[in-house]
């Protein structure tokens, strides 16, 4: 089988990981830029100051996705580079540096497919409470307003937010991430829910502008799956999956929140300020998302956990790794013997993929799918100057197999996009974990390099994976 002519083979960015120009042109500040030079926070105090200065270099590096025969290129805008204090004057340099991308990508054929929130938000907003304050819900829908309208003429695939689970979890949670809160369940579900109302608002306001493109969420996806057959093992994961998954698709597909979530919340006494109407607005809402966009990196294995304390969650497990047990202290996800793991202790497993793409069918049905990030995180082989990622293109081979799978076997999946197109910053790793098909040479000002799997994505692309 090969894929099909409109499924799109992409590749992925984000605005903080690749721009840098952090204080150029009029961008505001943003709540990365004072986090990650917070001392500590970051892996060897990384920061994207600088990144890989893809704000200079866009179009050498939209080039290389040409060569590459990419066809979307999915990539975020940075609100303060719009709206430097989160409501209020728009930076004309700002809207002018997102109609080059998106004119040098259109230019090449290659479809911009833009991500609204992608963490990195104006300072002054996340001083004023982020998004424990209903003010960021109105900010978030004049952003996207300003963004629908400048740029929705040309372009017709949007994402409104990435991985609520992730900025929500580490920064409510663990305090890995702004606002560097711990352990504040409160203002974990409040944020949670200010983001779905948000979403909610900004795909009723998208969809009045008629501007005929499509318009969805991106989730993490870490299907939870329990480590074996015992009952208190397989209640464990149900538990996972409705705390992680169910509680953040449910809202955007099904328009309301799962019961067995909202009763453990009041069993806890956390108070959620959600009104009548925001929860209408949800609802209403939810039948007009076009698609969802799933970032999978690996499953959570699930079992019971014997300890009575509450846990934090750092980074690794906020996305299922294994080692820690769950915040609530209920369950504890594991590494497995017979499992492979990457480096970073990140499990590789397709089949979880595909099973959990099953899963999603049976409860949401036919939505339509992008994966809108999947990717091997490594420290790349050098052999005589060449970049020989074999185990990226290991990973990425068997991923887009499930994928091929799952098509056949009647999920909707219109696009897969590998993160990343490019070696960047990762957000607490620096630029020892790569996952690009272009490499970033930090020692030789910043030169890009193509490396094995560069060659080996173009001839996918090129015989819409047949070999797969
Ligand atoms: C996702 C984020 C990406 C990227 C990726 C890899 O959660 O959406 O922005 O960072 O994870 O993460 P890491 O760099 O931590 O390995």
């Amino acid at each position: 089988m090969k894929f099909a002519k409109d499924f799109l083979f992409g590749a992925a960015s984000a605005s903080y990981q690749v721009e840098g120009a952090w204080n150029e042109d009029g961008k505001g500040i943003s709540n990365w830029d004072v986090f990650s030079k917070i001392p500590g926070k970051t892996f060897e105090g990384t920061n994207g100051d600088i990144a890989i200065d893809h704000y200079h270099r866009y179009k050498e590096d939209i080039k290389l996705m040409a060569e590459m025969g990419l066809e979307s290129y999915r990539f975020s805008i940075s609100w303060p580079r719009i709206i430097p204090n989160g409501v209020g004057e728009v930076n004309q340099k700002g809207i002018e540096f997102y109609n080059n991308i998106i004119n040098e990508c259109l230019s090449y054929g290659i479809v911009p497919f833009v991500t609204l929130y992608h963490w990195d938000m104006p300072q002054v907003l996340e001083e004023k409470g982020g998004w424990i304050n209903k003010e960021t819900i109105d900010a978030f829908l004049n952003y996207s307003e300003v963004c629908y309208k400048a740029f929705g003429d040309r372009v017709k695939h949007w994402i409104t937010f990435n991985e609520t689970v992730v900025f929500c979890g580490l920064g409510y949670l663990a305090g890995a991430h702004p606002p560097a809160i711990v352990g504040d369940l409160n203002k974990y579900f409040q944020a949670t829910h200010n983001v779905f109302l948000a979403h909610a608002k900004s795909i009723e306001l998208y969809k009045s502008l008629k501007q005929y493109g499509e318009i969805g969420i991106t989730h993490v996806f870490s299907p939870a799956f329990s480590i074996d057959n015992k009952e208190e093992n397989i209640i464990a994961a149900k538990h996972a999956n409705e705390i992680d998954t169910n509680w953040y698709y449910d809202p955007i597909l099904k328009g309301e929140y799962p019961k067995y979530v909202v009763d453990i919340i009041e069993q806890k006494g956390i108070k959620i300020d959600w009104t009548d109407e925001e929860l209408q607005i949800i609802k209403r809402a939810s039948d007009k998302n076009d698609f969802i966009g799933l970032n999978y990196y690996q499953p959570q294995r699930v079992m019971k956990n014997n300890m009575d304390e509450e846990v934090e969650r750092n980074r690794e497990n906020s996305t299922g790794a294994p080692g820690n047990p769950s915040f609530d202290g209920f369950y504890r996800t594991v590494k497995m013997n017979d499992k492979k793991y990457t480096k970073w202790g990140w499990e590789i497993s397709p089949e979880a993929f595909l099973e959990g793409l099953r899963m999603l069918k049976g409860r949401y049905g036919d939505i339509k799918i992008y994966i809108t990030e999947n990717g091997l995180g490594d420290e790349d082989p050098i052999i005589e100057d060449e970049i020989v990622d074999i185990p990226r293109i290991k990973f990425i081979e068997t991923h887009l197999k499930a994928v091929k799978n799952a098509i056949e076997e009647g999920i909707n999946l219109k696009g897969y996009y590998a993160w990343s197109v490019i070696d960047l910053l990762s957000w607490l790793n620096g630029y020892k974990k790569q996952y690009g098909f272009i490499y970033v040479d930090h020692k030789n000002d910043l030169a890009r390099k193509k490396k094995a799997s560069f060659y080996w994505y173009k001839h996918i692309i090129e015989t819409r994976g047949e070999d797969i």
